[in-house]
């Protein structure tokens, strides 16, 4: 049985003064039933991290694909790791898009991020032009198995379906097409890992969800939790995300 997972990603929001959220959100879920993911900026994943101790997980967003040296501006999945982290968001769109991620950095950077001992989470997602061309799963089953190093495991790994045209649009797909896609990626993992670990690794949707859509998404087939932006900047919405969990 796969323990569902609500991930927040910051992305470039949040300064020190927004930690008060995640104070707001721990005293309102002290326990949650659920495991629960915070990504912000690399600035605030140390502080984060005190602030969580534990109750909630905390992760960067990126790192490089190698594990030190000379590259002004980028930073190891070790230091994160030193820093507090133990998840890495990995090939989100928005780095594809801005800074010309392909599958093959996407993969060195997971295997990289695992030997720093952080889980990699692994963003997939077609665009729009590529649904309409009747192509999403040909682009999706390219992206999971290019993006993901060999021995991907459940413990290891989370993969986030995140279809480009319903980030931050308020657009989501249709449940139909949500479990089309989940299922698919879990019939791929399947293939390559093995049914037992592939039923292992949690298959997150991303794409605005938020509390109005949360509980019919996390009710989807193969859908282990979210991938959460925008509703995730405000104790209230990622709370209420939760508890739809
Ligand atoms: C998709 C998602 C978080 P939002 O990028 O990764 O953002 O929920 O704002 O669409």
């Amino acid at each position: 049985m796969r323990r569902k997972l609500a991930a927040g990603n910051w992305k470039m929001n949040g300064v020190t003064a927004s930690l008060a959220e995640v104070e707001a959100l721990i005293a309102a879920h002290p326990t949650p039933r659920s495991e629960v993911l915070l990504c912000p900026p690399a600035t605030l994943v140390g502080q984060m991290a005190a602030l969580a101790v534990g109750r909630i997980a905390v992760g960067g967003q990126d790192c490089h694909m190698k594990a030190a040296g000379a590259h002004t501006g980028d930073i190891a999945a070790a230091m994160l790791k030193d820093a507090g982290a133990s998840h890495v968001i990995l090939g989100h769109s928005e780095r594809r898009a801005d800074h010309a991620e392909t599958n093959a950095m996407v993969r060195a950077k997971a295997a990289t991020a695992r030997e720093a001992d952080l889980v990699a989470v692994i963003c997939v997602g077609e665009t729009e032009a590529e649904r309409d061309a009747g192509s999403t799963l040909e682009v999706i089953g390219r992206q999971l198995y290019d993006s993901t190093p060999d021995g991907a495991t459940g413990a290891n790994t989370v993969i986030a379906y995140e279809p480009v045209w319903a980030i931050g649009t308020g657009r989501t797909p249709t449940l139909e097409q949500i479990a089309e896609v989940h299922d698919f990626m879990r019939s791929e993992l399947s293939g390559r890992f093995g049914a037992a670990e592939a039923g292992k690794i949690r298959l997150l949707y991303g794409g605005s969800v938020k509390p109005s859509n949360a509980k019919e998404i996390f009710a989807t087939s193969n859908v282990d939790g979210a991938l959460v932006g925008g509703a995730s900047l405000k104790a209230a919405d990622f709370g209420a995300i939760l508890a739809a969990l």
